[in-house]
């Protein structure tokens, strides 16, 4: 086979890629581990910044978005039971939006459909060869039969476990790491949201943050141990929990019911440069993840897409390699200040194992400062929104 941009990952990078190259008539093919349903099942983002939800106009689907997404124009903050609210309107003039990635996976996929793109479920043993040539090829298999695909450029957009990253030649990469002593205990639900907003919760028992999806179905997290098992967890006990870390005022409220889905996600801070390897590039989760503390994994790799895109646009249209040359510092330095942002809002509000009562106070310090700066309250409102790209 052959096409012009081999997409390793169906997740939603590899899904917006594709949808908006189809748009400027550039061919793909994407490669998928999984099935459409496992893709699907996967409950993950839920806060979309303005700039994905341009991504997702320019690529003709942001029909139900735009029907059925929620948009908040600011987030709360407690600690213990002070609550304030840090107003995303007031300070930058834009809100975000709340739409589920399922959701975007499930419009992108549609679209693809629709378009008749090509998307090979369950494959395996992906390689992907001659990258730092003129005349890449990726093989796989599906069923045990071997495939080949001849193309200009690869997409890596196969996540943190992909191949894609670990093709780059360990002396050309270089690796960041961060992990966090904890990680958070999800729960969908059925009920209510307990606030109309979304609630970060900095409580002396840890982390809860109070989440939705729409209004009658609610994603609520705690901080966990890195050794608790999902199993362990009832229903009940995750309720009582978060009861006690959210202010009083807001548990009285709280509407509980049973889960629908209940998981473990660890926590990480990474980054891999460069995200650029001759004809191969790397986009979202394939080359950095965030802890999702400010809800920043999915909307930094819609930014990765976005420049890709136009470096493939670049190349396609005028011939220009410009785009396709300064896309791994383009990206990087937009992935580096979400890092940061992810990695101090997760320090501000989470329980570190070993915390000293001086550290406790220095966050408490921090979140007083924010409650009463404006210019503090600017800054953490204009990293929420997103950054500029
Ligand atoms: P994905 O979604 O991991 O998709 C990669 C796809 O590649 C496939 N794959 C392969 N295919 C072929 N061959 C291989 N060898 C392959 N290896 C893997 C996989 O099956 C998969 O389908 O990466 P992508 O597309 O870059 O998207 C990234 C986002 O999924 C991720 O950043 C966010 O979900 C992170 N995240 C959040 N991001 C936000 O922007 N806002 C949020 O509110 C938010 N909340 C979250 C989150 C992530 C969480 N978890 C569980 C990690 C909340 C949680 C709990
Ligand atoms: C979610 O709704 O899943 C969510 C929202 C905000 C975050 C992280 C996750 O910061």
């Amino acid at each position: 086979m052959q096409t012009q941009v081999a997409i390793i990952g169906g997740g939603p990078s590899g899904l917006l890629l594709a949808q908006l190259l189809h748009r400027r008539g550039i061919d793909s093919i994407v490669l998928e581990r999984k099935t459409k349903n496992y893709v699907l099942g996967r409950i993950r983002a839920g806060v979309l910044e303005q700039g994905l939800v341009r991504l997702m106009e320019e690529a003709g689907c942001a029909d139900r978005l735009h029907a059925e997404g929620f948009q908040h124009d600011g987030t709360l903050i407690s600690y213990g039971d002070e609550m304030f609210r840090i107003d995303f309107k007031k300070h930058t003039g834009k809100p975000v939006i709340v739409y589920g990635q399922t959701e975007v996976t499930r419009d992108l996929y549609e679209a693809r459909e629709q378009a008749n793109g090509l998307i090979e479920f369950n494959v395996e043993n992906v390689v992907i060869n001659g990258a730092d040539t003129d005349n890449p090829h990726v093989t796989y298999a599906v069923h045990g039969e071997i495939r080949r695909i001849e193309c200009d450029f690869v997409a890596g957009c196969d996540g943190f476990h992909g191949v894609s990253r670990k093709t780059i030649p360990t002396d050309v990469r270089r690796e960041y790491e961060k992990v966090y002593p904890f990680g958070w205990l999800g729960i969908l639900s059925k009920t209510p949201p307990v606030n109309h907003e979304l609630i970060y919760a900095n409580s002396p028992r840890g982390f809860a943050l109070a989440s939705m999806r729409n209004e009658s179905l609610c994603r609520y997290y705690i901080q966990c141990s890195l050794d608790d098992d999902v199993e362990d967890w009832s229903d009940d006990a995750f309720w009582e929990e978060f009861k006690k870390r959210i202010p009083a005022d807001q548990a009285k409220q709280l509407i509980t019911g049973p889960s629908i889905e209940k998981s473990i996600a660890p926590l990480r801070s990474f980054v891999t440069e460069p995200m650029r390897w001759g004809r191969l590039f790397l986009c979202g989760d394939a080359a950095h993840i965030v802890p999702p503390t400010g809800a920043k994994g999915l909307n930094t790799a819609a930014s990765d897409v976005h420049y890709l895109y136009e470096a493939l646009r670049g190349y396609y249209e005028t011939s220009s390699a410009d785009g396709i040359d300064a896309y791994s510092a383009k990206a990087l330095a937009r992935v580096w200040k979400t890092e940061r942002f992810s990695w101090w809002f997760s320090s501000l509000m989470h329980r570190y194992p070993g915390q000293t009562a001086f550290d406790h106070r220095i966050q408490v310090a921090e979140l007083e400062f924010l409650r009463s700066n404006e210019a503090a309250q600017k800054a953490m409102a204009e990293n929420y929104v997103g950054l500029p790209y």
